[in-house]
């Protein structure tokens, strides 16, 4: 019987855990560049996605770094660029013009904002409890 308990619990974590894991959505963002500003200069993800980014030049040539990822890509007039990654760090990161674009390039900014995932949270609370009350039973078995 305990064993038979002992094994439901520990499909059950699984199944939670992988579950959590597939809230990852894929988010694409076009960005337009364009002195000394971006469209749109905030970007907003859960932890976990997979961001593609495309730059889009609407007059010289522009770039975009985004601290802390360390991605980085450039658009020429008529020709945009691209790239991706997982948003994996949570908080907020600049993302700043890597080309001298002209005067006011050093305030061309923008904020990646890769928010905590709640229900990511839960998820392995709920986990936690599971392997918690799972030691329990084995404690208990012991003693
Ligand atoms: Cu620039």
């Amino acid at each position: 019987m305990r064993i038979l308990l002992k094994i439901i619990l520990l499909v059950v974590t699984g199944i939670i855990f992988f579950t959590g894991l597939a809230f990852a959505e894929e988010h694409f963002f076009e960005i337009k560049a364009k002195k000394f500003s971006y469209t749109p200069n905030i970007i907003r993800v859960k932890i976990g996605d997979k961001v593609k980014i495309r730059l889009v030049s609407e007059d010289v040539t522009h770039g975009i770094f985004v601290d802390g990822y360390g991605v980085e890509t450039r658009a020429y007039p008529g020709q945009d660029g691209s790239f991706s990654f997982v948003a994996n760090q949570p908080g907020r990161f600049t993302f700043r013009c890597s080309v001298t674009c002209g005067e006011f390039h050093p305030y061309m900014v923008g904020y990646l904002v890769v928010l905590p995932n709640a229900r990511f949270y839960l998820y392995a609370l709920v986990v936690l409890f599971i392997g918690g009350a799972n030691l329990f039973f084995i404690s208990k078995k012991k003693a």
